[in-house]
């Protein structure tokens, strides 16, 4: 359903570094990263699933919890760490709760932005995946 990578941490007296590469370190080539932040607790996002996008998500600050559903089990998953990321592959419907309030979520995906990418209905996922 999702695959939660975890990257070594290069650090010395400077402090910490992290690298990502697409194909080598997590599995497509990015064409795109967005990140999310400033989102207030007690919101949600998400709530979708996407039709050919695959994407890569980390919070490199603060925290969130990600729930993933396939159309019969649902698991959820909580980003707290910087160098620790999750896959957010294609026709999983996907959730996210309980941002902190310092959280910067960032996602690598292997395609520019296309709204027609998007199942944003519920049922319609279901039928999509042959569970209704
Ligand atoms: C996803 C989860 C993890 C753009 O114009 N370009 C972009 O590349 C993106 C990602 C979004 N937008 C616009 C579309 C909306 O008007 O930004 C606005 C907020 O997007 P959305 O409501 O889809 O945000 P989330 O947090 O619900 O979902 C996002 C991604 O859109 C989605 O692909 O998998 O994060």
């Amino acid at each position: 359903m999702y695959k939660v990578i975890k990257f070594p941490v290069r650090g010395d007296a400077r402090g910490s570094l992290v690298a990502i590469e697409g194909l080598k370190d997590i599995p497509f080539e990015i064409k795109r990263v967005y990140y999310i932040f400033g989102t207030d607790p007690k919101e949600a996002r998400g709530f979708h699933a996407h039709k050919e996008l695959e994407q890569f998500g980390i919070c490199v600050k603060g925290s969130c919890e990600v729930v993933f559903d396939d159309g019969k089990k649902k698991e959820s998953f909580k980003l707290d760490a910087p160098h620790v990321g999750v896959t957010i592959p294609k026709m999983i419907w996907h959730e996210m709760y309980n941002f902190s309030e310092d959280c910067v979520f960032v996602v690598f995906a292997n395609d520019i932005y296309r709204e027609n990418d998007y199942i944003r209905n519920y049922d319609e996922y279901l039928k999509r995946v042959n569970y209704v």
